[in-house]
């Protein structure tokens, strides 16, 4: 399986997460990446690549068209130059990282855009524990572009890609940041496969419910999301991950949402993994998005199931049971010990198992 690896990824490194009523240590640090990486290299998965990054590359790449059907315009705009407003407001901010504290609840406008800095990061957020930050720009449009070319990659006829990038994407939606992500790599992925594949599923097995990714295609009748999470009652986002959300318009059953309670193991997770794949497979999808988030590990720090890491490899045969092309994108996973050993086994037993099978056509 060949990777896209954001070189810039570093670029963003947040301090601090509002986490009941303190900032405390942000958990979705670099070296997850790091780990990740060392393993993929150790365990010989495949080639290890970056995507050109220069102007004239990234122009030619299509990553921006990419990003506006992703993203609003106005969202776009605010997040490439949010970082030299904040500086701007004040030379001393240049140490340290931007975080929304006022949101636009129920009955607030939304759609006049604020003068001032601050009502614009909330305006364009959901949550404080997301630090914007001198290099996020740089390091989400990097990571953005490896999406893209592991979906091109896919599209030129490999049968998986892995877009290993941080920030991670599955949490940011239309027009709003949140749960460490910016620009919603999942779905770049998916624009991008749209070019050949009509159909276009996403599974979503991060720990946390991919309410961007959901957003994003929740009135696309082609796109089918399915999302495998703590239940929102109890985990975060909160606000959106339940059963009875099933798409709308055109989309209406077009998201399949599986909530699943705080302590649940793998049998279960697994369980629900395989009604998830039946429906990925009923909907008649012909290329598959996994946002990988290995946070469902019994050591995460910050989420309630208990898989194991040898769970993982079982995982990775099951995403490949669909026998459709697939473009992995690097989620949550904050157990950052483990974080290599548990993301590359979901993409060794992925490739072990599709390795068995026949070679799809090429078009
Ligand atoms: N700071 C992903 O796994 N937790 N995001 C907030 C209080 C936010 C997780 C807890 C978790 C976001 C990509
Ligand atoms: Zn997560």
């Amino acid at each position: 399986m060949q990777t896209f690896h954001n070189p810039l990824h570093a670029q963003h490194a947040g301090q601090f997460e509002m986490f009941r009523g303190q900032l405390v240590p942000c958990h979705e640090v670099p070296s997850r990446v790091d780990f990740v990486l060392a393993e993929l290299q150790r365990r010989q998965l495949g080639p290890i690549a970056a995507p050109a990054l220069d102007a004239a590359a990234l122009a030619a790449s299509g990553l921006a068209e990419a990003l506006a059907a992703v993203h609003q315009p106005r969202y776009l705009s605010f997040i490439e130059s949010a970082w030299s407003q904040w500086v701007a407001l004040n030379p001393a901010h240049a140490s340290q990282d931007a975080l929304p504290s006022v949101w636009p609840v129920r009955g607030f406008r939304a759609d006049v855009e604020p003068d001032n800095f601050a009502a614009r990061m909330g305006l364009y957020s959901f949550d404080a524990g997301s630090p914007l930050t001198a290099g996020t720009w740089a390091a989400a449009q990097a990571g953005a572009a490896c999406a893209l070319a592991a979906a091109n990659a896919v599209l030129a006829g490999a049968p998986s890609a892995f877009a290993l990038t941080r920030p991670p994407g599955h949490h940011a939606g239309p027009d709003f940041f949140g749960g460490y992500c910016f620009i919603n790599n999942a779905a770049v992925a998916v624009h991008t496969l749209r070019q050949r594949f009509a159909r276009v599923a996403v599974l979503d097995v991060d720990y946390h419910h991919g309410n961007g990714t959901q957003s994003i295609f929740y009135s696309h009748p082609d796109v089918l999301t399915v999302s495998l999470h703590g239940d929102p009652r109890t985990e975060y986002p909160f606000f959106l991950g339940h059963a009875n959300e099933r798409g709308e318009g055109a989309g209406l059953g077009a998201n399949l949402n599986l909530p699943l309670p705080r302590g649940t193991g793998f049998d279960v997770w697994h369980a629900a993994l395989h009604i998830a794949c039946q429906a990925v497979a009923d909907f008649g999808a012909q290329a598959l998005v996994v946002p990988l988030g290995v946070d469902t590990f019994a050591g995460d720090p910050i989420s309630g199931f208990v898989l194991q890491s040898a769970d993982y490899l079982q995982v990775g045969q099951t995403l490949a049971s669909l026998g459709l092309p697939t473009v992995f994108t690097f989620e949550g996973g904050y157990a950052v010990a483990e974080v290599g050993v548990n993301t590359v086994n979901v993409l060794e037993g992925f490739k072990q198992a599709s390795s068995l099978q026949v070679p799809r056509q090429m078009p």
